[in-house]
């Protein structure tokens, strides 16, 4: 059955209470990036083992339980194929190595040079005064190429199978999946950099590169269905080849070139048919709710990931979880 997770920093907050007064269990987590952690002594690195052992200890102590780590080690340069590309790869497959010796079984990745998630609004008034945050290309098209001018879909591919042939096999000994996120938005290139895990094909593609069970997908239902009339469809084509590992939980409205990102229940995705799929194809990782738009009470301060609408989605997924999954909650004694 579909688990439902959030993400919460390392860091212990007021949300942390919250998420399990919601009854979530599975967290996805980050490395803790700060300088100083207490107690590591002075060669403390985020994915270093002993660091990972305090992230997931601070989970665990909160009784949760940690199901994916969703940051990332510098990336830059094996993205661009620069020189000191092997040494960040040694890097992540540190990481991996250690997050298989401590159980930790999804790393999610993405493979955005230089500009990353990209909004034009994070101000777009939604339901109720509600904030949500949008993209418009149109308001991109001047903008200036960056200082790696022009970067080719062509070395993309290049530099990411470079990478999936050093990292894949530590993957396939460490048990740890590694799960591709979608480029957000889904369009390319922008500013001169191509974007190249943007349609469903691409991703065909990037699972054939290294046709292993370590080697699949974090499933952006937000991004996906900006790419296909049938997301459905969709995640039974992928989680037929049971390359599906982790799945973000949101919507939009609009088109990959001009969207706005709605609550979840207000968005143009069929999610009960979304819900449907995941059962159908007997998905038993983590989902959690991706972006959210800003509630009354909440600060802007973090557009998307406000707490209060983060609430709302869990409930909301719950439901959904409920309505599709029924007897087996039953069967549990979940329901
Ligand atoms: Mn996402």
């Amino acid at each position: 059955m579909i688990r439902i997770a959030e993400f919460l920093s390392p860091r212990l907050s007021p949300l942390w209470r919250l998420v399990k007064q919601c009854g979530v269990e599975d967290i996805v987590g980050s490395m803790d990036f700060r300088d100083d952690l207490g107690g590591l002594g002075r060669r403390h690195r985020p994915w270093g083992y002993t660091s990972l052992v305090r992230v997931k200890a601070a989970y665990e102590d909160f009784g949760f339980r940690l199901a994916v780590v969703e940051s990332r080690p510098p990336l830059e340069k094996a993205k661009l194929g620069l020189p000191g590309r092997d040494e960040e790869i040694d890097t992540v497959c540190e990481l991996v190595r250690n997050m298989g010796k401590l159980a930790i079984p999804v790393w999610c990745y993405e493979w955005m040079p230089v500009l990353g998630v990209l909004r034009t609004s994070t101000t777009t008034p939604s339901r109720g005064g509600a904030l949500a945050s949008g993209y418009d290309h149109d308001l991109m098209r001047a903008a200036p190429l960056t200082e790696h001018g022009i970067v080719s879909a062509e070395l993309l591919w290049q530099t990411l199978e470079y990478f999936l042939e050093r990292v894949v096999p530590v993957a396939e000994e460490s048990n740890v999946q590694l799960a591709m996120h979608p480029d957000d938005p889904p369009l390319s290139p922008i500013r001169g950099i191509s974007r190249i895990m943007s349609s469903v094909e691409s991703f065909d593609r990037l699972l054939d590169l290294a046709p292993s069970p370590a080697n699949g997908i974090a499933l952006c239902q937000g991004n996906f269905t900006l790419m296909t009339g049938d997301l459905p469809g969709v995640i039974r084509h992928f989680g037929s080849q049971r390359r599906v590992f982790f799945v973000h939980f949101r919507d939009v409205r609009g088109t990959a070139d001009h969207f706005v990102e709605t609550f979840h229940d207000d968005g143009k995705t069929d999610m009960l048919a979304c819900m449907r799929a995941y059962r159908d194809i007997g998905y038993d990782g983590v989902c959690r709710p991706d972006h959210v738009p800003t509630m009354e009470g909440d600060s802007n301060d973090r557009p998307m990931y406000s707490s209060i609408g983060r609430l709302f989605a869990i409930g909301y997924l719950k439901g959904l979880r409920e309505a599709v999954y029924s007897s087996e909650l039953a069967d549990v004694g979940l329901s």
